[in-house]
């Protein structure tokens, strides 16, 4: 007789946790010989609510430059965690982490991107914040490029959209991977790299005098050279550090059909497609035939060397990781009017949505979860996903119930998915210390479990007020995921 066996609880070593980017955090953008990255010329929005991300052009870039300061550009800045890691990591102790996501910036390590010579002082602010993580048994889970990179490799080859870049980025890596090896077992090669489609922030390729069309070409051809570089990367992961593992990471946004009209579920199946070819790649290593379809329809060419589809097939990821925020819509009629906001895409009357139009879908996670694991079937790993939300210091206090309830909610999907036969590694929540958004580079818009002293100027302390939400998930942590 069949006997159930399916996991009722989250396995005992469940990676509970938060995530970070090294340019959101950071901050000491010019000291100890670190490079100017591509994050640090992205202007903060002129409305909090809109996104700064794809302004980026020559011109911007060259006023960027001129202008030394952090107020207009608060990547610069973060929250200064290079000079706080100490206390940071002691308050994620506090709660229980066992692995803490963050991003070598690659700028510290080769301040112009492709040095012989690695920047010694860069490698040391790492190691020390492996120290730290090692002293309270936290897992370091890094990822080798959170939407930046060195700006002089804009400036020199437009990123991403030259070949050569592959080896510079290869070179930084094996020179992380000998550095750190026996230290970190988890690796992420590009934090969302499906996002290199939207534009400037993940390829740094200067593309805005481009007409839409050859936009997207440039933007298939640079994500290409990335795809290849993370297949090579890990292939030198596994070489020098066996024991250690390398995962894609995806933003992960389901698309549902408007309605059950088959032609609504196709325009949604595509959608989907074309979000997740590249966890295909990374994670099957080939290019699936729906994208070349599509790539040859919408007349995007991607040139491609002799041994890449051999590079790509050699050295699959050991597991899947992706963001989880919203789930979007769309219907065979929406075309580019539903799509348009590319983040939070067309509307679901049965879901809310947060301040800034994300649309919360806790049901979604689990659908996502068993889609992925189906699609797969490698260990997956939810490496972001919170509220961003406004929050109110009262008295020395923040009240984050709304927080605390989108976790919640979240994490008991991600329970249920288990029980469906899901295989999940672990779980980073976005930014458990309050940091510098990525869309709309500003404070104000936090996740944290830790709120942080600093306004959108940059005025504040910097001091570290624990939220209500810092208790609730540190019994969370203690409780196995038991006690919600
Ligand atoms: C993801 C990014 C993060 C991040 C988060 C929240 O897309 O990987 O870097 O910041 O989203 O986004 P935001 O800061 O725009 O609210």
């Amino acid at each position: 007789m069949y006997k159930a066996g399916f996991p009722k609880e989250f396995p005992k070593d469940f990676l509970w946790g938060g995530a970070t980017a090294a340019n959101q955090i950071e901050g000491a953008w010019n000291v100890d010989g670190k490079g100017l990255t591509t994050a640090e010329v992205v202007r903060k929005a002129d409305d909090r609510k809109k996104m700064s991300m794809n302004v980026v052009d020559s011109e911007s870039i060259k006023e960027a430059i001129n202008d030394m300061t952090t107020v207009n550009y608060p990547k610069r800045r973060g929250i200064d965690f290079y000079h706080h890691y100490k206390e940071d990591i002691k308050l994620f102790a506090e709660m229980g982490f066992k692995v803490f996501r963050f991003s070598i910036a690659w700028a510290r390590i080769f301040p112009k991107g492709n040095e012989q010579q690695a920047n010694e002082k860069g490698l040391e602010f790492y190691d020390r914040v492996l120290d730290e993580l090692e002293k309270y048994g936290i897992e370091p889970l890094i990822t080798l490029s959170h939407y930046e990179m060195p700006l002089a490799l804009t400036q020199k080859q437009n990123g991403w959209l030259d070949r050569k870049t592959i080896a510079d980025f290869t070179h930084y890596t094996e020179i992380v991977f000998k550095r750190y090896r026996g230290r970190v077992r988890y690796w992420l090669t590009f934090n969302e790299i499906n996002t290199g489609t939207w534009g400037f922030h993940e390829t740094g390729v200067v593309d805005s005098h481009l007409k839409k069309q050859e936009q997207e070409s440039v933007r298939y051809q640079a994500l290409h050279h990335q795809l290849v570089a993370s297949a090579i990367a890990t292939k030198q992961l596994h070489e020098i550090d066996p024991e250690a593992k390398m995962g894609c990471m995806l933003a992960r946004m389901q698309t549902y059909p408007a309605t059950c009209r088959p032609e609504d579920v196709r325009a949604a199946q595509l959608e989907d497609q074309k979000n997740l070819f590249f966890t295909d790649v990374q994670a099957r290593g080939e290019y699936p035939e729906f994208m070349n379809r599509y790539f040859s329809e919408n007349g995007i060419q991607i040139k491609m060397s002799a041994d890449d589809q051999q590079v790509l097939a050699e050295s699959p990821v050991d597991f899947v990781s992706f963001s989880y925020y919203m789930t979007t819509v769309t219907s065979a009629e929406a075309g580019e009017e539903v799509n348009g906001n590319m983040a939070t895409g067309g509307r679901n009357k049965y879901l809310e949505e947060s301040d800034w139009g994300w649309q919360i879908d806790p049901v979604g996670l689990r659908i996502t979860l068993n889609e992925m694991w189906d699609r797969y079937r490698k260990p997956l790993f939810i490496v972001e996903n919170g509220l961003g939300a406004l929050d109110k210091l009262e008295a020395g206090n923040v009240h984050d119930n709304y927080r605390i309830d989108y976790l919640r909610k979240h994490i008991e999907q991600m329970k249920q998915a288990i029980e469906d036969g899901v295989q999940l590694m672990g779980y980073t929540m976005w930014g458990p210390i309050d940091l510098i958004s990525f869309s709309t580079s500003e404070m104000s818009k936090r996740y944290g479990f830790i709120y942080v002293d600093q306004d959108d100027d940059g005025n504040g302390s910097l001091k570290r007020i624990k939220k209500d939400s810092f208790y609730w998930y540190k019994k969370v942590i203690f409780s196995n995921g038991k006690d919600l």
